[in-house]
């Protein structure tokens, strides 16, 4: 960010608050227990999940807007750089031996926004397990559980068994979970896949994805759900298509297409 443009918008923002403050006639006692607020977020390491739920979705829309090439999405507060590369193909995300949830294969294909498949793309994936708990985020979870990198083929494919998440409940003990009773809202995010993208000419894009039909699609606590993010998923119980994947139970098939638009300032280079 230029020092040009970090004035622009700190001064904005202090205007719209003073704006705000002299429109609702904010008081004194009001205004410090808006600051109380916020330092208690920081304090309890809550900071980037208040902004996350409230905000980040509307500042990706930003980057949406008028870009070709699959929607982005918010990374959320859990990402951590850095997961470990998978051996395969066959990819497996790192798991437990008795993982909880149902096997979930996650496939498609990456292309560019003509669709001419887009070769040895990194996938860099991250979700919940079945308690709705994120590996180094929440305790006694192994690391980089359900965490990794693996690239798609030649082809623009690519192929990854997990597990599939269930519907997520942000942390609600804390400053945000009190700043969500009192606006008298649920804590739920629907179930959601977190995936970034990466390839050397083309840069670096954030997706999440949904599952069709999924409790909390239409009342997301961080408004972050959009059509286009939403996965083909049936259930699969054939055995021997089981098989194929090493498995005697029946899993879920989510597919997702992505189409990845090479970043202006990296095709002007
Ligand atoms: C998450 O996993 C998430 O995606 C968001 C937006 C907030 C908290 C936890
Ligand atoms: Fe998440």
């Amino acid at each position: 960010m230029t020092n040009d443009r970090v004035r622009t918008l700190v001064e904005d923002l202090e205007r719209t608050l003073v704006e705000f403050i002299r429109t609702h006639r904010v008081t004194h006692a009001e205004y410090r227990s808006a600051t109380d607020v916020l330092v208690a977020e920081v304090q309890a390491g809550e900071g980037s999940l208040l902004f996350d739920v409230f905000l980040e979705a509307a500042a990706t829309d930003t980057d949406n807007h008028g870009r070709p090439g699959s929607v982005e999405a918010i990374e959320g507060p859990f990402y951590l750089p850095g997961a470990p590369w998978l051996d395969g193909p066959p990819y497996v995300l790192p798991q437990r031996p008795e993982e909880p949830g149902m096997p979930l294969v996650f496939h498609g294909t990456v292309t560019t926004e003509t669709g001419e498949p887009l070769a040895g793309v990194e996938l860099d994936l991250w979700h919940a397990d079945a308690n709705g708990q994120y590996s180094q985020i929440h305790p006694g979870i192994p690391e980089w559980n359900l965490r990794g990198r693996f690239r798609c083929d030649g082809h623009g494919r690519f192929e990854v068994r997990t597990i599939a998440p269930p519907p997520y409940e942000i942390p609600k003990d804390g400053p945000t979970g009190r700043v969500l009773d009192a606006l008298g809202r649920h804590y739920f995010r629907p179930a959601h896949l977190h995936v970034k993208l990466r390839h050397p000419r083309f840069g670096e894009r954030t997706s999440q994805l949904y599952f069709p039909g999924g409790e909390y699609l239409d009342s997301d606590v961080a408004n972050a759900v959009r059509r286009e993010l939403v996965m083909d998923v049936h259930v699969v119980d054939d055995p021997a298509r089981t098989a194929r994947h090493d498995l005697k139970e029946p899993f879920v098939d989510a597919r997702y297409d992505f189409a990845f638009a090479a970043d202006a300032a990296m095709t002007r280079a």
